[in-house]
């Protein structure tokens, strides 16, 4: 199918069903929880039952928490085998974080902009060129004649913000531009976002990133930037889990960096014993291939896995893949 005709085939069945069940990914980004609540709402618009539900019982992070989630599900509803599964944001279906959830629906839609989906979906609209799922999502809506309300336009543009770095990465085209201009017309307030996602960070934060900062290493002569935080980290600073988000983008920043790498003890029993994320700053390097060594996946310039390697065992991984693809690059 062409994208244009899956973004038909996916408006059509949001157009003839009635119930949903909204989900993401778990930890979730502001692409993820706009996404996620832009959605809901639309859903709404159209006069649907539609609800909210995010596996697990991860506090969400505090720079997302002034939005109006009231009503997320942290638990499967008991009528989840009535209602259409509308997965946003998220590459696998694993990611879901409730294994039973694809199984359970009678129908799957699975809109993202991950180039690695697994194409879970019953229906797929997958867009890699997209700057963010909410940038998908505004396409739907477009197809579904919605109104651009305030409600929907300011959970969209955080899922823009967000996702391109504040519109500072490759992926920030003049699409994303325009489409923040329309959002902000349609009545985001950009500034009240700005101050609430970027401008509350908590002590602790400032505490945990001081820890990774102080544990960054090169490797390479520069072109890797790696650091870690261990579980005591989190317990000393008093940070929880995704306090850890953003601090790699202070790695990546380093001069002549290509790869920067922010490997993390899971604070959560039961879970694999790591947690790696990997960024790159060159068009050459696609971190998603180095994160599939360890089973993970995302986009280039953006990649993730979990792992109960230790720590370095994942280091010396990642500088194979690395130096793979460099060789590679500059043969
Ligand atoms: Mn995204």
């Amino acid at each position: 199918m062409t994208q244009t005709t899956e973004l038909k085939a996916i408006a059509d069945a949001l157009r003839q069903h009635d119930r949903f069940l909204v989900v993401t990914h778990e930890n979730p980004d502001g692409d993820a929880l706009g996404s996620l609540l832009a959605a809901t709402l639309a859903l709404r618009q159209l006069g649907k039952d539609a609800v909210m539900y995010l596996a697990g019982q991860t506090p969400l992070p505090r720079e997302y928490a002034f939005m109006p989630l009231e009503g997320l599900l942290r638990e499967s509803p008991a009528d989840a085998a009535q209602r259409v599964l509308l997965a946003v944001d998220c590459a696998k279906e694993d990611r879901i974080g409730d294994e039973a959830a694809r199984s359970r629906a009678p129908l799957v839609l699975n809109v993202d902009h991950h180039h690695d989906n697994t194409r879970f979906g019953d229906l797929n609209l997958i867009v890699a060129d997209a700057s963010s799922t909410g940038e998908v999502l505004r396409d739907v809506f477009a197809e579904l004649g919605l109104e651009l309300t305030p409600e929907l336009a300011e959970p969209l543009y955080i899922a823009l913000v967000t996702d391109t770095g504040r519109f500072q990465y490759a992926n920030t085209t003049p699409k994303a531009l325009r489409l923040a201009a329309e959002l902000v017309e349609a009545g985001a307030d950009i500034h009240a976002v700005f101050q609430e996602v970027y401008e509350s960070v908590e002590f602790a934060k400032l505490k945990l990133l001081a820890r990774a900062l102080d544990r960054a290493e090169v490797l390479e002569g520069g072109r890797i930037v790696v650091s870690y935080l261990l579980r005591t980290d989190f317990a000393d600073v008093g940070a929880s889990e995704p306090y850890s988000e953003g601090i790699i983008d202070y790695l990546r920043a380093v001069e002549g960096a290509e790869l920067a790498v922010l490997v993390r003890e899971q604070l959560n029993v039961g879970a694999h014993a790591h947690k790696g994320s990997l960024r790159s700053s060159i068009d050459e390097l696609d971190v998603s291939v180095i994160a599939r060594r360890f089973g993970g996946g995302g986009h280039r310039q953006a990649a993730g896995f979990s792992t109960d390697l230790p720590l370095e065992e994942i280091v010396q991984q990642i500088r194979e893949g690395f130096l793979a693809q460099r060789a590679t690059a500059r043969a």
